[in-house]
């Protein structure tokens, strides 16, 4: 399955940024992600903000069919383009071994932080 190979760089990278960062920092690394990562017009990540600004994020070895796959994979609402939650949701998804933590922080904390 393409989308669990894309994924594994961030298998490797989450645990030990949740280690280093703390939880709280680590959401908040997530939520820097997405705001790289977004088209600053719209709000939304798109395909076209995404291969863009894929690079900063060291993603350029991404390929346009992985960039669709993740889109495809994260867009819950069906609009084409990722949200922050559905970005963060998504990162959480790719994660499998973070999706236990990622539980019991949605029960202590109730929901993701949002953009204000
Ligand atoms: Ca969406």
């Amino acid at each position: 399955m393409a989308l669990m190979e894309a994924s594994y760089d961030f298998e490797d990278h989450f645990p030990s940024m949740i280690e280093r960062l703390g939880a709280e920092a680590f959401i908040g690394e997530l939520c820097n992600g997405f705001i790289l990562l977004m088209d600053v017009e719209i709000g939304l990540i798109t395909f076209e903000s995404l291969k863009r600004n894929s690079f900063l994020l060291g993603l350029h070895d991404m390929g346009d069919d992985e960039f669709v796959c993740m889109l495809r994979e994260g867009d819950l609402d069906g609009d084409g383009a990722l949200s922050q939650m559905e970005f963060c949701i998504l990162m959480f998804r790719l994660s499998p071994g973070l999706m236990d933590e990622s539980r019991l922080w949605m029960m202590n904390y109730g929901t993701l932080p949002i953009l204000a």
